[in-house]
């Protein structure tokens, strides 16, 4: 028998494909060399630096699993290792990247007119331009088909009224996949341009998590947008549905990747800090706490690469996107907490990152569908009874 490897105990590498590795090792590089310089003053100024997606662009990160039109065409066990590589660093990052790419290129590409495909895609691939995707409002979070915004037909085209809430990279996006609903009852998805008359995105202010990630509101007065925008394909709340799934996978993968950040912290925290003559890391108590890191992020990686294998070959079910998407972040949030609590007093620092994580990880655990969403989906799943 081999002896085991602490940071790989199941040994994940050997179900990737080489060309999968190459990804995921270079991705590393970028994150670790790039982004990870950048992010504690991004995250302790809450600066966004637009750069980062003309960078990822430039390494094929965005849009990575679409294929023609600029993409990678990648599979998906390559987009979760980058999102893994990505929110190893910080949440916001991999955020800014998920959004681009399952919530904004996905849709046009699977919903959009050839024509869509063709003005769009390209220069969001290469991250010239950033996009948006509006479907969470004021009122209605949980319960996106309660939602209040209006698509009104005029001539030519629809004419938008209404607001959407905590949206990532509104304040700066160029592109703004909105989901409406029309005079018939249906929900329609359009594509909307900076500057269209009546069209605003403020940033919204002092969150506490996610601060190296923008967030603002899409507010939308009377904005007149023609027929040539509406995706055509997108005819019901199972359009914005879809394009949720490719980002809750991504996000089943990125959370392990900050889990992985903090139990790496911790342990090489308590294995150099010395206290009562002796490490950290040389007491029961301590030993059990990265015991339980190690096992829980080993089980939630090979739980991804189950799914994304499964979504490769088009077997994958919601169910099995929410049960990674809930538990992977539950794992992630807990072990971040205990990583914070065995760096002591410098864990409140931003210096060692664990925090940083910690605070990420509680809007990662509440966005695309909060923790308590998917145990009601899964749970949907083994009664047969909506309970939401
Ligand atoms: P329900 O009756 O369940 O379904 C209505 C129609 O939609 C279909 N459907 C799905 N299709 C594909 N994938 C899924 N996951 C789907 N879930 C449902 C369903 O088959 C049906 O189709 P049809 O053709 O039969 O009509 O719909 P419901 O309204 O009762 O939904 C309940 C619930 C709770 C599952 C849903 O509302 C939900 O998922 N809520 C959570 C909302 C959410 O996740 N919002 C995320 C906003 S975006 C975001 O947070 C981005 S953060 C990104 C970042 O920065 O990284
Ligand atoms: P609510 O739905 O009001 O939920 C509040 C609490 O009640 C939660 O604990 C929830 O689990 C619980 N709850 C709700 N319904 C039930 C029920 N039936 N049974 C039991 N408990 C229930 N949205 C977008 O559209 N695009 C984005 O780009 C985007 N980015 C985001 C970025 C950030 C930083 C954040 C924080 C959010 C973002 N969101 C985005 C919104 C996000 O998807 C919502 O916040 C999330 O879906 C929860 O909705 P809510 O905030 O309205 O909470």
């Amino acid at each position: 028998l081999a002896l085991g490897q602490w940071d790989d105990v199941l040994q994940l590498d050997t179900l990737l494909t080489t060309e999968e590795r190459q990804i995921r090792d270079a991705a590393h590089a970028y994150c670790q060399e790039r982004l990870a310089p950048r992010v504690r003053e991004a995250f302790r100024h809450e600066v966004f630096h637009r750069d980062i997606m003309t960078e990822m662009g430039a390494l094929g990160f965005l849009g990575c699993t679409l294929d023609g039109y600029g993409c990678a065409g990648l599979n998906y066990v390559s987009y979760g290792l980058v999102a893994r590589e990505v929110e190893r660093v910080d949440s916001g990052y991999r955020s800014a990247m998920s959004v681009q790419s399952s919530l904004v290129m996905y849709p046009i590409h699977a919903f959009g007119s050839e024509a869509q495909k063709q003005k769009y895609l390209p220069r969001l691939a290469t991250g010239e331009w950033v996009g948006c995707f509006g479907l969470t409002e004021p009122d209605q979070g949980s319960d996106p088909a309660g939602m209040k915004t209006r698509a009104r037909r005029s001539e030519g085209g629809w004419v938008l009224n209404g607001s959407k809430m905590w949206i990532t990279n509104s304040p700066i996006a160029d592109v703004f996949v909105v989901w409406a609903r029309n005079e018939d009852g249906k929900i329609n998805g359009f594509i909307l341009d900076k500057g269209m008359k009546g069209l605003s995105a403020p940033k919204i202010e002092g969150k506490f998590s996610l601060r190296a990630s923008v967030t603002g509101e899409i507010v939308m007065d009377n904005v007149f947008v023609p027929e040539e925008n509406r995706l055509p394909e997108a005819n019901s709340i199972a359009a914005p549905f879809a394009c949720l799934n490719r980002a809750r996978y991504g996000i089943g993968w990125g959370s392990m990747g900050a889990a992985e950040a903090c139990f790496h912290a911790a342990r090489r925290y308590t294995v150099e800090r010395l206290q009562f003559g002796k490490p950290l890391a040389a007491n029961q108590l301590v030993q059990k706490k990265l015991a339980d890191m190690m096992s829980e992020i080993a089980l939630g990686l090979n739980a991804a690469l189950t799914v994304g294998r499964a979504m490769d070959n088009g077997t994958a079910s919601a169910e099995m996107i929410s049960l990674i998407k809930r538990n992977n972040c539950g794992k992630a949030i807990e072990i971040a907490r205990v990583a914070r609590d065995m760096h002591g007093g410098n864990g409140v620092s931003d210096e060692y990152g664990v925090i940083r994580h910690m605070l990420n990880l509680e809007a990662v655990n509440t966005y695309e569908g909060t923790h308590d969403i998917h145990a009601l989906i899964l749970g949907r799943l083994i009664t047969g009874i909506p309970a939401f």
